[in-house]
């Protein structure tokens, strides 16, 4: 234990959590977070200070460490010694056969799920990323970008309201600071939130208003053209004035879902709910006699769309299943 750990510490991201994974005789190890990771290093920040680690310069690491990882190193060489314990992890599936997961994040408490107002709004998407929050253990909150250039908002404003069971919703103009401001309250010193959602729907130019500045590179997208090009390549943890951090993170599109069976058993509990009433109750809500969900799916109840997603999910959640 590090006898009563400082704030300082604490604005890193240390809790007790972490705290009691430290043994009593371990006066000699410092904490440090990762906050960068690259193909072959990683960078560390611990209260004393900032530094890059090669992997291969890091052989007592079991585990390779991913951004938002707690390591204790020596207090004297600054080396990494070990990786504590992760309180949770953002996983995703990579693609192809050999159903791999891959940790992009570890060590976070929130998930702003990014979606813009515009063309690119997709609810099976939004669905996407509440699962992965869902799998996570963190709270999800929805960031509507792009309001400034909506005409119809309230067009949008419909379509989060059909989505059953949805988190709360922060209308924003991601470039202006006074349009923030709500968001900005939300996050206290020492919290990390991941930022999840497309390419070009203004992740990187929200973190720069939280900021105050631009640190982060922004992309010009012609707002017609759906794909964006990848300015983010690492995941960077970002720590605002408040001393709350943040992180970006790539398009949610490409984050394939893997075991998440019981996340999404949760972010579609309203399917849940209903499939408790077909008759059978390994139902596949195909052909089946007397199935609730084919019921709903008729009268309207249940959205196709939202059926098909969750079928989509289901399946590639499924670890025996190829996914492309
Ligand atoms: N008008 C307007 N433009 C925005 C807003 N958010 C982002 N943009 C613009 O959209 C483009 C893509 O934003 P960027 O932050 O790079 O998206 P990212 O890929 O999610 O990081 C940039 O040209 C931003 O200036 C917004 O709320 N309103
Ligand atoms: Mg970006
Ligand atoms: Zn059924």
């Amino acid at each position: 234990m590090t006898n009563g750990y400082s704030e300082e510490l604490a604005s890193l991201g240390w809790s007790a959590f972490f705290d009691d994974q430290v043994a009593e005789d371990a006066a000699s190890l410092e904490p440090a977070r990762v906050v960068a990771v690259s193909r072959q290093s990683f960078e560390i920040q611990s209260l004393t200070l900032r530094k890059s680690v090669r992997i291969r310069d890091a052989p007592q690491l079991e585990v390779r460490p991913t951004t938002g990882d707690w390591l204790l190193c020596d207090a004297a060489t600054h080396d990494p010694v070990k990786l504590l314990e992760r309180k949770n992890e953002l996983q995703r599936r990579r693609s192809g056969h050999d159903h791999r997961s891959q940790i992009m994040l570890a060590n976070f408490e929130r998930i702003f799920l990014v979606v813009s107002a515009n063309q690119n709004f997709n609810e099976s998407r939004l669905e996407r990323g509440l699962v992965l929050a869902s799998q996570s253990n963190v709270v999800a909150e929805i960031v509507l970008t792009k309001i400034d250039q909506c005409s119809d908002l309230d067009l949008f404003r419909n379509r989060l309201n059909q989505i059953p069971l949805l988190p709360p919703v922060h209308e924003v103009d991601a470039r202006d600071t006074g349009s923030c401001q709500e968001l900005a309250s939300l996050l206290h010193s020492g919290e990390t939130t991941a930022l999840l959602g497309s390419s070009g729907v203004g992740k990187s130019t929200l973190i720069n208003t939280l900021l105050g500045k631009e640190l982060q590179a922004t992309q010009s997208v012609r707002d017609q053209d759906a794909k964006g090009r990848h300015t983010t390549i690492r995941r960077t943890l970002i720590q605002l004035p408040s001393g709350a951090i943040v992180v970006d993170n790539p398009g949610v599109r490409e984050l394939g879902i893997l075991d998440g069976e019981d996340a999404i058993a949760v972010v579609f509990g309203d399917i849940t709910e209903i499939a408790a009433q077909c008759r059978f109750n390994d139902c596949r809500h195909n052909a089946e006699p007397d199935c609730a969900v084919r019921d709903a799916l008729h009268q309207g109840a249940l959205a196709h769309r939202r059926f098909n997603n969750y079928v989509k999910l289901l399946r590639e959640a499924r670890p025996s299943e190829p996914y492309a």
